[in-house]
């Protein structure tokens, strides 16, 4: 396997892995995944429910981000080639026009064609290096790495990088994360420069919790 090297300094209780694994909680469930000129994402919350269509992705600015992965279970993969749309542009072209008035959202959901659902803060969402992605490392992304259309926010964990996405749900307040979380132990940011890794606990015992899970995992997901 090639050797990569992190474009940034090893955060805390990370360990580089030769590999990029398809990760997840999702190994079972069976979806279809369209091609992605057909792929489209639902916006849906607070303003009226439409859809975008990857055309109208694609005549934004196409952008790429080099950035190491962070997977919450303690696995990093080094200096991976991201190529997309930025959130940030799709949010102050596409989504921006359909707000009604007086309404910024906080907080929004992202959910994958497979159910998986992650939340993130739109302050977070809009940084410079958060896509709607489409291609990794120069190619079409791969059924495993999330096509057609997946979130890359490198600030954060993995978790909040949904794969297949298929919608994004848009919220003036920050709900008590009922509906948000899909796991009780979901950060609201999940930045791995803290150590973000879930609620209630210390970052660093998140460390000893999930290390022990990452074989068992990668062997299921990628058979
Ligand atoms: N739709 C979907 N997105 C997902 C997941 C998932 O199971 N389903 N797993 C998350 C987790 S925990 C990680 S670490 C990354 C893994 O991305 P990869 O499979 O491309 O390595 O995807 C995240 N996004
Ligand atoms: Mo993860």
């Amino acid at each position: 396997m090639e050797k990569r090297s992190p474009v940034s300094p090893l955060p805390p209780g990370q360990v580089i892995r030769s590999d990029f694994p398809r990760f997840g909680v999702s190994a079972s469930a069976k979806f279809d995944i369209p091609q992605t000129e057909h792929a489209n994402i639902t916006i849906r919350g607070d303003l009226e429910t439409f859809t975008l269509r990857y055309a109208d992705l694609a005549a934004l600015e196409r952008v790429s981000v080099s950035a190491d992965f962070h997977c919450v279970t303690t696995w990093c993969y080094p200096d991976v080639g991201w190529s997309g749309f930025r959130f940030r542009d799709v949010y102050e072209h596409l989504v921006k026009p359909h707000l009604p008035a007086q309404m910024t959202p906080s907080i929004m959901a992202f959910k994958g064609l497979d159910r998986y659902k992650s939340s993130l803060l739109l302050e977070d969402a809009l940084a410079d290096n958060v896509l709607i992605a489409d291609q990794l490392d120069g190619a079409a992304l791969s059924a495993q790495h999330g096509a057609p259309l997946r979130l890359v926010a490198p600030a954060h964990y993995g978790y909040k990088n949904v794969k297949h996405l298929t919608s994004i749900e848009l919220w003036r307040d920050v709900p008590s994360y009922r509906s948000f979380m899909p796991h009780i132990m979901e950060h609201p940011r999940a930045r791995i420069a803290y150590e973000e890794r879930g609620r209630y606990l210390p970052g660093w015992i998140f460390r000893y919790l999930y290390r022990p899970l990452v074989g068992r995992t990668v062997r299921k997901m990628n058979p």
